[in-house]
């Protein structure tokens, strides 16, 4: 489906370093190594209420790797999905009495305004489920012929016995997977089912419900086998990063790759999974379920700069789980008002301890904050002493190709 207009990503005077992740999988920094063009999965979002600030963190972080590792001098092919059919989605809309397509282009499209505000850049391929029938379906088939699936009634299950890796990704104990599963969409109890950890991959036509033909019968993909399937068809298996919010660890991304490595056991799925902590409001993580969300189009309707939402977001690390409140977005004004103020003057302290430390701070598991306060401290010290000068223009090229923030 349709992305968002790209914003222009202006060129780096210098090249950044390598660049290093945290990997869920082997619970260590890794050096990313990307071959030619550096292969990104994000998972995207279930298109049935406006983005909120959590969402936010989540693609802005991943956005810092795509701009980290083009500063590294890599190209990037970047692919995200839309979950544009998922029973999340369909029972708002039946609540809400509209069509479920018509729901989720309505949230889709203004998920892209906030991405472009917010100077996130789009992915290459952004594909919708509902495009994605035919992936999914020969994906299934391809686990079927290696005896990883079976039959509950009129849906398909996939079985964790088949991948002799499973559980490597979340690094989870059987008894923390069962805990966890049914509050992310599993149904361990389900009966007929050979493990209760294992997961569906086709759901028969039920009355209401949307529905496709396919070989096993009408019906609708499970969750994690889109990704798997889109992943697969645009990046090719052992693509570089798997990304996401922490909550997709267990187990969409444990049951994605298992889908993948149950067909290609020579092949991990992808060679590292990067996961965005948790950002909560009022106390608690914040979630459509649970209705304490801070929407990104709220804020700019009420007048909020995008840029400061975006330096809000940057002051915290994107692997921590932090509270949203709104003196972040405050503070994060003032600071934008500061660096565009030393910026917009004719003189500034020189550009290049603040080049090399922003770089090297993105470059160490996208240590946003840490280049934040590099970009502080070239801030103040342009305010105090212009003695020896050099026009700011290296710092806004810096800002606006590392931070997207555009000053
Ligand atoms: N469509 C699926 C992924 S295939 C999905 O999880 N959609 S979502 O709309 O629920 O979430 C979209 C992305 O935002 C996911 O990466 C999720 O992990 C992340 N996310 C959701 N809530 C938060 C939060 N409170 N803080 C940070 N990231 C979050
Ligand atoms: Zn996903």
């Amino acid at each position: 489906m349709r992305s968002w207009p790209a914003p222009d990503v202006p060129r780096l005077p210098v090249t950044g370093p390598p660049v290093r992740l945290f990997d869920s999988a082997s619970h260590s920094v890794v050096a990313t190594a990307p071959e030619d063009a550096a292969r990104l999965y994000v998972c995207g979002i279930t298109p049935y209420d406006a983005t909120h600030l959590g969402h936010a963190a989540t693609y802005v972080a991943f956005d810092l790797l795509n701009r980290a590792w083009r500063a590294a001098g890599h190209s990037v092919r970047y692919v995200q999905n839309v979950t544009d059919v998922d029973d999340p989605l369909l029972e708002r809309a039946t609540r809400d009495g509209i069509d479920w397509r018509e729901l989720a282009e309505r949230e889709t499209e203004l998920f892209r305004q906030d991405m472009a505000a917010l100077r996130v850049l789009p992915p290459d391929e952004y594909v919708g489920v509902t495009e994605s029938l035919p992936l999914v379906i020969a994906e299934i088939e391809q686990l079927a012929a290696a005896g990883a699936t079976y039959r509950v009634d009129d849906d398909v299950y996939y079985s964790v016995a088949s991948d002799a890796s499973f559980g490597e990704v979340s690094g989870m104990l059987r008894e923390e997977m069962l805990h966890v599963f049914p509050e992310r969409g599993g149904d361990p109890d389900r009966p007929g089912k050979r493990d209760p950890l294992d997961a569906l991959l086709w759901r028969g036509e039920r009355p209401g419900e949307p529905s496709w033909e396919s070989p096993f019968g009408p019906g609708r993909p499970g969750w994690h086998i889109e990704c798997s399937a889109i992943a697969l068809e645009f990046l090719g298996p052992s693509f570089d990063v798997q990304g996401g919010g922490s909550d997709l660890v267990f187990p969409h991304h444990e049951m994605s790759a298992a889908h993948s490595q149950a067909v290609r056991p020579q092949a991990p799925f992808a060679r590292a999974y990067v996961h965005a902590g948790m950002v909560g409001y009022d106390g608690e993580k914040m979630s459509k379920s649970r209705g304490n969300l801070v929407f990104v189009s709220r804020l700019r309707n009420d007048g909020a700069d995008p840029m400061a939402i975006r330096l809000a977001l940057l002051a915290e690390h994107y692997r921590s789980d932090w509270e949203w409140t709104d003196a972040q977005l405050t503070e994060a004004q003032a600071r934008l008002d500061r660096w565009r103020a030393a910026a917009s003057a004719t003189a500034g302290a020189p550009a290049e301890a603040a080049t090399r430390e922003v770089l090297e701070a993105l470059a160490d598991d996208l240590d946003a904050p840490r280049a934040v306060a590099a970009i502080d401290v070239w801030a103040e010290a342009s305010q105090r002493d212009t003695a020896s000068a050099e026009a700011p223009g290296q710092i806004r090229t810096l800002v606006d190709a590392a931070l997207g923030v555009r000053l």
